[in-house]
């Protein structure tokens, strides 16, 4: 059985939720009091952070690395395209997640001088969202599983209204019929 070290409103943890609902595997959570959290956490993951996935003597930490590593382990359904170029593609996009985070984190933090450069990150999400339905490409995968937790959070934490990007907002509403992500837009946004 796998263990998800685990905080029900970290949107990282929410990557690792989502990709695990969406291939149907069962798992246990230990949640983690990130303001008080246990000194053994440190013994499996340096940093002290969650998510941490664990399965007998293998642990595993960092969202982006977790993901990957359920879309090889669990092939169906398939979260990455077929073709390697899209799915290289499709990485470029994970790669390039704190373009979003940096500014969405300072805002939070009060530095409203980052909000424009949030506001950047989401015009470029936009175009690229103009082009494809996708993060991933053609079809939902982990890019987009990647993203949309902050995309909640700066809804309800940061009052962002999404609006002046209208490819944004139809990505939302399709990634919002889909269960598996349903199931985290209040968790994930809850103050
Ligand atoms: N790079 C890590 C970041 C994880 C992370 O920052 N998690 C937060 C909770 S949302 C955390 O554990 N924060 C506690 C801390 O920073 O000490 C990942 O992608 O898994």
């Amino acid at each position: 059985m796998l263990t998800l070290y685990d905080a029900a409103r970290c949107p990282y943890c929410a990557r690792v939720r989502i990709v695990l609902a969406e291939k149907g595997v069962e798992f246990e959570t230990v949640e983690i009091d990130l303001d008080d959290r246990p000194a053994w956490i440190y013994e499996k993951n340096v940093t002290g952070r969650v998510p941490v996935l664990e399965e007998d003597a293998f642990v595993l930490p960092e969202s982006a690395v977790i993901m990957e590593y359920l879309e090889e382990r669990y092939l169906e359904p398939p979260l990455l395209p077929a073709d390697a170029a899209a799915r290289a593609l499709a990485r470029v996009e994970i790669f390039r997640f704190d373009r979003l985070s940096t500014p969405y984190y300072a805002v939070r933090r009060g530095d409203e001088s980052a909000r424009p450069r949030l506001e950047r990150a989401l015009a470029e999400l936009d175009a690229l969202l103009e082009a494809q339905p996708f993060l991933t490409g053609g079809e939902y995968g982990l890019a987009d599983i990647a993203y949309v937790p902050w995309i909640f959070r700066a809804r309800s934490q940061l009052g962002l209204d999404l609006e002046p990007w209208p490819a944004v907002v139809e990505w939302v509403g399709r990634l919002q019929e889909r269960p598996a992500v349903a199931a985290e837009s209040e968790l994930v946004a809850a103050l």
